[in-house]
């Protein structure tokens, strides 16, 4: 099955479906695993929390019969609006999927060769730390890099790190959000939540919210739009599930998106339309913006972006006279374009001068809930700078995030000092980032390699020894608070027993921990640690209720307009919403949104640009089987006219080559795209032979992905690569 078009009911039976999925072939999959079975007699309900992407929805696991037999979506957790995707419905085969690793396994054959041998704990553990002490008596403990996502069990994994010694704890934000946040946060001190519900016209610049799903923001967006209550209008190259049901859908030219915002706030402030009282109250630097946008009419960015300046003036009009409703939503993945930053500080420019600040239907600041923190033993900071340079390079980028695309050419230079081990927990570097032969070459000059997975990663293929996580069903984690609008607290706790022998992350931070004798930093259970979360939480019998519900969220309505009165002092130099900023003119950057036209294909190579589809999440599900049954095989976007011209036929199999690689494409010839750019999902042609449904089937973008960072926040740049097209 190909990319399917999903309006509500379509998705919420695509994710029924899936369910459908989960109580037959599970009939199959009792045979294999009569083992994971707890006892014929087990039936019961606990509420849990899913992992399966970083929204974190609130769950009720079912067991029948001692086994995980399908997840229902818990109402009680305001931010996941009582929805479970289909991707959360399929956890369940996490658990049961023969592909698992089932025990620690060490390398024998050479990197990549695929030759294992299952040892156990002890061995894996005294293995592992052995490595970690050799390159830290050789190289010191900065010459270890330790990698990870987002998860509840990462802060284990990150304080290991720390408490090693290495200041080179890198993840995943500039490969993902790292640019929008910042950019958000030079102009409101914070990053806001988007009034999805409330609002009365909402603008997208891609940000595929009915496929890339972020809760509450893609049930909201369903809401609001598929009920008519708010305008949508579109921008993307593709005509995407989104775009489909969008009111209004702009095939903008690729990398202009800052033209299109820069015109509008153009023409609302030569109409006056702008908002005068909350701007004269609350922001700084709007004179220089006046002047800063007289360049950018609407007429110029008809011909930047190729939509009608017509357009763009209606649109802003009727922007500007739906405000405080009124949103440009910031979307999550800003890794496009290596000015990237600046298109969505214009977005927060934009939202600022028409006042839509903390307003209902508008942007508003995060609440937060309160929780207990586990007191452990502290360690000492680590003494070596960041080997990704940070300070020096990015002096306004997250340190504790570092840059990943940065570090990785200073981990391949070797300067200032050299990465011998790499430690990876629940991220895959081989198809997260991109140029895949580069990340090969880091591999290549790693005396030691560790990776932490519930499955055999990619990354994990060419590890020294793989340590196997239990999934998350099988685990309990550490209590989470969800900041938003609706604001929760949120616990995952044990449905089932590890069905094979695998540990939770924390067990396998505490066996290495021991034996690079740092056991005193990490002397607590996991009980011991929710516990403590459990006290601070201000209701009664917390940790009860927790385990009873798995969800804690503030009762009544969200409270509006608590950041509007004179006295607020915003988290920016000035106290003030920065319009212009001088903490980035200091710093070196532009304090003004400047354009530069980005550079466009020659005529004879497409730009490739990324996405998403409701089903998988990132490169980490197209082997989960109940979701392979949606698509088996990953193909190229292309135009009618280009394919014409180069003779390609739909369903033909192409090769696509950039500067760094080259891969083979089944091709979907689709007016659905521009014709000036081709379209890839991740997430296929895997390395890792126990990915037994997606090995060396369609291809990886990392392969012929190029290097390339926005220059503020050193944010990957995802959509910069160029590529030629021809039959295979
Ligand atoms: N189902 C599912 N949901 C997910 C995820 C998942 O993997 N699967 N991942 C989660 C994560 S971590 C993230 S970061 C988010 C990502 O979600 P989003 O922030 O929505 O990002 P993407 O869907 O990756 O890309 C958005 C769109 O940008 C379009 N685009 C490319 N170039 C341009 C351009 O120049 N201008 C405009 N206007 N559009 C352009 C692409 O065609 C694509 O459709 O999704 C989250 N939700
Ligand atoms: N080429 C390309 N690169 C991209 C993107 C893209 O679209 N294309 N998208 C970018 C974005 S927005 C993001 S957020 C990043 C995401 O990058 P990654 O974090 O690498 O993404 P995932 O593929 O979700 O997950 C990585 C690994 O986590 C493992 N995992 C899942 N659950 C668990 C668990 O409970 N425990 C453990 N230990 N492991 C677990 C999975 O098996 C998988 O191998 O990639 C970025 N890089
Ligand atoms: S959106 Fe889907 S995959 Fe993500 S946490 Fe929610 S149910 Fe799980
Ligand atoms: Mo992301």
């Amino acid at each position: 099955m190909g990319t399917i078009r999903m309006d509500r009911r379509l998705f919420l039976k695509a994710a029924g479906a899936t369910a459908g999925v989960v109580a037959t072939t599970q009939v199959g999959c009792l045979k294999y695993f009569k083992k994971g079975r707890t006892s014929a007699a087990d039936n019961r309900e606990v509420p849990t929390t899913c992992e399966l992407c970083p929204n974190k929805c609130s769950a009720i696991a079912v067991v029948e019969g001692g086994f995980v037999k399908k997840l229902n979506p818990n109402p009680e957790n305001p931010k996941s609006r009582d929805m479970l995707c289909a991707r959360g419905n399929a956890a369940i085969k996490q658990v049961y999927d023969p592909d698992r690793i089932k025990q620690p396994m060490i390398r024998v054959g050479a990197r990549g060769e695929g030759k294992w041998k299952p040892v156990s704990w002890d061995e894996a553990f005294d293995f592992a730390a052995k490595k970690l002490s050799e390159v830290k008596a050789k190289h010191g403990p900065e010459a270890s890099l330790w990698s990870s996502t987002e998860g509840f069990q990462e802060v284990f994994f990150k304080n290991l790190g720390l408490a090693f010694g290495s200041p080179n704890l890198v993840r995943h934000p500039t490969l993902c959000l790292a640019s929008v946040n910042m950019a958000y946060s030079a102009t409101f001190g914070t990053v806001p939540s988007f009034d999805l519900l409330n609002s009365k016209y909402v603008i997208m610049s891609g940000a595929n919210r009915f496929e890339s799903i972020i809760t509450p923001d893609t049930m909201d967006l369903i809401g609001s739009v598929m009920e008519r209550k708010a305008k949508l209008v579109y921008l993307d190259p593709r005509f995407t599930v989104t775009a489909a049901k969008a009111d209004e859908w702009y095939p903008i030219r690729p990398g202009t998106d800052l033209a299109f915002i820069l015109a509008m706030i153009h023409v609302i402030i030569k109409e006056n339309r702008h908002s005068k009282d909350f701007v004269a109250a609350y922001t700084v630097g709007f004179e220089q913006l006046t002047e800063h946008v007289k360049q950018y009419t609407p007429e110029w960015a008809e011909k930047e972006t190729e939509i009608p300046a017509k357009d763009i003036i209606r649109i802003a009009r009727e922007f500007s006279d739906a405000a405080p409703r009124a949103l440009y939503y910031a979307g999550r993945r800003s890794s496009w374009y290596q000015n990237d930053f600046q298109m969505r500080r214009a977005q927060a420019i934009l939202n600022a001068i028409v006042g839509n600040w903390d307003q209902p239907g508008g942007m508003v600041p995060n609440a937060k809930l309160p929780k207990g923190e586990f007191l452990f033993m502290p360690w000492d900071e680590p003494k070596a700078s960041r080997v990704d340079e940070i300070e020096k390079n990015f002096p306004l980028a997250a340190k504790g995030d570092g840059v990943y695309l940065k570090l990785r050419e200073n981990v391949l230079s070797g300067k200032p000092y050299p990465i011998k081990a790499w430690m990876v927990y629940k991220q895959d570097p081989m198809n997260a980032l991109p140029d895949q032969a580069k990340t090969l070459k880091m591999i290549e000059q790693m005396d030691f390699i560790g990776v932490i997975d519930v499955q055999m990663s990619d990354i994990a293929w060419y590890a020294d020894v793989v340590f196997p996580e239990s999934a998350y069903l099988e685990r309990t984690d550490p209590v989470e608070v969800m900041p938003g609008i609706w604001p929760a607290v949120v616990f995952r706790q044990q449905v089932v027993k590890p069905i094979h022998d695998t540990k939770p992350n924390l067990e396998i931070v505490q066996g290495l921990a021991k034996r690079l004798g740092l056991s005193d930093y990490f002397d607590y259970t996991i009980e011991q640690w929710v516990e403590a979360e459990f006290k601070e939480l201000p209701i009664p019998m917390a940790a009860e209720h927790m385990k009873k519900h798995g969800v804690w969220a503030a009762t009544g309505l969200p409270s509006y307009g608590k950041t509007l009165n004179p006295d607020h002092r915003f988290v920016t130099k000035t106290g003030k919403i920065e319009i212009f900023s001088e903490r980035l003119q200091e710093a070196g950057y532009d304090p003004l949104p400047v354009y530069t036209v980005p550079v466009q294909p020659p005529s004879d190579r497409f730009r490739l640009i990324l996405g998403r589809v409701g089903y998988f999440t990132h490169a980490n599900q197209s082997n989960n089987i109940w979701l392979h049954e949606f698509m088996k095989e990953n193909d190229l976007w292309i135009n009618p006219k280009p394919a014409e011209r180069l003779g390609i036929r739909n369903g033909a199999y192409v090769t696509v080559t950039s500067s760094v690689g080259s891969v083979k494409l089944k091709v979907r010839v689709t007016e659905e795209i521009r014709p000036d750019c081709v379209f890839m999902l991740h997430g296929f042609g895997k390395k890792s032979k126990m990915q037994s449904l997606v090995y060396n089937v369609g291809a990886s973008d990392a392969v012929i992905l190029e290097t390339a960072w926005d220059q503020v926040s050193g944010n990957a740049a995802f959509h910069e690569t160029f590529v030629k097209v021809a039959n295979a």
